[in-house]
């Protein structure tokens, strides 16, 4: 297991890197956005996954720097990109509940903004259904103070939270993401088919952008399209990739 100690020498020392997994609109076929996903590129161990790292990280409240560098990271790639010339695409970036909590979210998120000189527009910060419902009431006024900043707020892992549908109408948030557990048997699963349908009928009711996790097949993106879905992100169209290879493909896709 990793320790404190550990993971803050390896902030200290540049091991951390952020791999991109391309958010594809359904309609178009065109990358619109990628969200950005960490890695721990270990000098003996090779790239470590984050479920082994960030809960330690999270629990030692070390997650505040390195969502920090995560930010940073994102905005300065982001922006990087549309310097390069390529069509100006989003960047969704994981936001824990530790990193929620800060007092201080707010300014932190408004000064990477101006510091990478990344148009708010771009940046979407995902949130957890558990993590907005943990203290409701605060996490409204710093979700109404994010998005004063001109960001874009999305629900990540819908439906596998502990949460109220009450929230949907309080909060203000744009996308939702359709967990992947819901989309991993459609079309075949008859439940999954109807829990999915219903979820992007709501959304979209709602007004909000759908988007779904975990594509891996063309019969899936078929339903999805079906359904009116807006945006995809899954192994069907790309893993999680090194920033070089987003360019890669938003090159040869342009
Ligand atoms: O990339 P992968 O599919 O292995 O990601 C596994 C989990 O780690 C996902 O739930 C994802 O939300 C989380 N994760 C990845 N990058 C970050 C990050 O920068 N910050 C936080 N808080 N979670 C992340
Ligand atoms: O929880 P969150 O959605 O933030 O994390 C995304 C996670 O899902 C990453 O770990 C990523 O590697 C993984 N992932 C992305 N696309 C697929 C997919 O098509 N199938 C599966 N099984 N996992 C995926
Ligand atoms: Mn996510
Ligand atoms: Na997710």
């Amino acid at each position: 297991l990793e320790t404190e100690k550990s993971l803050r020498y390896a902030l200290d020392h540049d091991e951390f890197v952020l791999f991109y997994q391309p958010q594809v609109d359904i309609a178009t076929g065109q990358i619109i956005g990628t969200e950005a996903l960490i890695r721990w590129q270990h000098p003996e161990r090779g790239l470590v996954p984050p479920n082994q790292f960030i809960p330690i990280a999270e629990s030692v409240g070390l997650i505040v720097p390195l969502g920090e560098w995560v930010l940073r990271t994102a905005c300065i790639q982001n922006k990087e990109w549309q310097a390069a010339g390529f069509p100006p695409i989003k960047v969704a970036v994981n936001l824990s509940a530790r990193q929620f909590e800060q007092p201080n979210l707010v300014d932190t998120v408004a000064s990477i903004l101006e510091e990478t000189g990344l148009h708010p527009q771009y940046l979407h910060l995902e949130i957890t259904e558990t993590l907005a419902m943990k203290n409701a009431n605060h996490a409204i006024d710093k979700l109404y103070a994010l998005k004063n900043l001109g960001i874009q707020l999305s629900i990540d892992d819908f439906g596998t939270g502990y949460s109220s549908l009450n929230y949907l109408k309080k909060f203000p948030i744009d996308t939702l993401k359709i967990d992947r557990s819901f989309v991993g048997d459609i079309p075949g699963d008859s439940d999954d088919a109807a829990i999915v349908t219903a979820i992007i009928a709501m959304a979209h009711n709602l007004k909000l952008t759908v988007v779904a996790e975990g594509v891996e097949s063309q019969a899936q993106l078929e339903f999805l399209r079906a359904q009116n879905c807006n945006e995809m992100q899954g192994f069907l169209f790309s893993r999680p990739v090194p920033a070089h290879e987003v360019a890669q493909l938003l090159y040869e896709k342009k």
